[in-house]
């Protein structure tokens, strides 16, 4: 008994991948978004039986797909094994619930796929509540009349994971339960927010950009440090930052979780606290699979959410990564478009390493734009300001002031590090002019 358990436990999910093709999308469109959804499906540990495609002028309401073609899946279903299906949109409740009752299979729309694959990759306690608060969401938006088919089909693809105990609950529990997670996650971002500000002493620099785009890559190659990197979708959910040195001064770069197409606009904003490392970056690289054949679509994916997080005007450096893979007179047609449309751009591989020092040399000139020549009159006693200006500033001259026992510097600084320097003086010089008083 206790054996049998086990083997159905581990067990692989057998689904079938299902389509529809509207009418006004292209074939090549269709089938590339339908590769996506195979990785997906790949990457959450299923195993994909077949992929079954219906053209229709737009999906059929009751089922999504038409009455015929669902008798048509539930017949090759059962001799395949299937228990899953797997669609490559959003289902509503009562397309899930027909569907499933005539099928018999489980029903997992695009978006449940990919929570189930945060809810296997969350590894950190605050990625881990985030997909919480994720599935969450989405189930309350989906609840309604689910009771049924819940409770017939149980565990698969979007009932794992932290969520699953709470599915069965009614709306008024998620609510509840919705505003504890918040409550949990402000606190781990109010611990994430000082240590932040801690670091906000340096310039940083976040990667950001589509799912396995090569971000993972290019911070190990930057920062030669370990990083899971894999030919996976959402491989990163966690954001790791470490200090890198530039030709000119320390600055810290960020790798944060890939971005993908038609996420429903709340999810996003339960990893707020995740994004918050890119809300707060200097500069961002945003890193492009131009191997891609609709690199247009995950670059303007990725600028939608930047969008939705207020953050599309900040100074964004466009890096067009896996050029290992791409050649030939229809590349290089392209990469002048590209370099047409994004002046700054620059191209490599993370994998090679070839172009990577053209992106060091963009970072520098780009941290170089943003400085500002200061004279700065530090007290001598604040010597570890000094000590830490020679580390993270240009010292273009210094001498010291007898009279005034100060330390008189030029400095050539970054425009983020500069009001905290001058507060700090200037802090200095109020407490010992109140100390004097007294
Ligand atoms: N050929 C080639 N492959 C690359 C290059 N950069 C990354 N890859 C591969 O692309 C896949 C994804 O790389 P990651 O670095 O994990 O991508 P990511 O953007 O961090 O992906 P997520 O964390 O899933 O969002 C891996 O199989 C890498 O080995 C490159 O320059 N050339
Ligand atoms: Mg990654």
């Amino acid at each position: 008994m206790k054996r049998s358990i086990i083997i159905e436990k581990f067990k692989q999910e057998r689904a079938f991948l299902v389509g529809v093709q509207i009418a006004q999308e292209t074939d090549s469109h269709f089938q590339e978004y339908m590769q996506e959804l195979h990785q997906l499906a790949n990457t959450a540990g299923v195993k994909v039986m077949d992929t079954i495609v219906q053209r229709l002028d737009k999906p059929k309401t009751a089922t999504y797909v038409g009455s015929g073609k669902l008798q048509q899946i539930k017949n090759k279903a059962r001799p395949k094994k299937v228990n899953t299906l797997i669609f490559n949109n959003n289902l509503s409740p009562s397309q899930q619930r027909n569907i499933s009752d005539v099928s018999g299979c489980n029903v997992v729309d695009r978006t449940e796929l990919i929570l189930d694959i945060f809810a296997k990759h969350a590894r950190t306690k605050q990625a881990k509540l985030q997909v919480e608060l994720a599935q969450l969401e989405y189930s309350y938006t989906k609840l309604k009349n689910r009771w049924k088919h819940l409770s017939r089909i149980q565990g698969g693809i979007g009932f794992r994971g932290p969520g699953e105990t709470q599915i069965e609950v009614d709306r008024r529990e998620i609510q509840k339960k919705t505003t504890l997670l918040k409550k949990k996650l402000e606190n781990i971002e109010n611990i994430t927010a000082n240590k932040r500000k801690q670091r906000q002493k340096l310039t940083s620099i976040s990667l950001v950009g589509y799912t396995n785009a090569g971000k993972s890559t290019l911070f190990k190659k930057l920062t030669q440090q370990k990083r899971y990197v894999a030919d996976k979708l959402f491989a990163t959910l966690d954001s790791k930052t470490r200090a890198i040195s530039t030709s000119s001064e320390k600055v810290l770069l960020t790798d944060t979780i890939g971005f993908i197409r038609n996420l429903p606009h709340r999810l996003v904003s339960s990893f707020h606290a995740t994004l918050l490392d890119v809300l707060d970056a200097d500069l961002l690289l945003h890193v492009v699979d131009v191997s891609h054949p609709y690199l247009a679509e995950m670059i303007e994916a990725v600028e939608k959410v930047l969008q939705e997080l207020q953050i599309g005007d900040k100074n964004i450096l466009m890096v067009f990564n896996k050029c290992d893979l791409v050649g030939g007179k229809h590349f290089k047609f392209q990469k002048k478009e590209l370099k047409t449309k994004y002046p700054d751009s620059v191209f490599i591989s993370a994998r090679s390493g070839q172009g990577l020092e053209q992106l060091q040399q963009k970072i520098d000139y780009f941290l170089e734009k943003h400085k500002l020549f200061r004279e700065l009159d530090i007290p001598i006693q604040m010597q570890s300001l000094i000590n830490f200006l020679h580390e993270h500033a240009e010292v273009i001259s210094e001498k010291y002031d007898s009279e005034a026992n100060s330390m008189k510097m030029k400095v050539k600084i970054s425009r983020q590090l500069f009001p905290n320097i001058k507060n700090q003086i200037e802090n200095f010089r109020l407490m010992k002019y109140i100390n004097k008083e007294e």
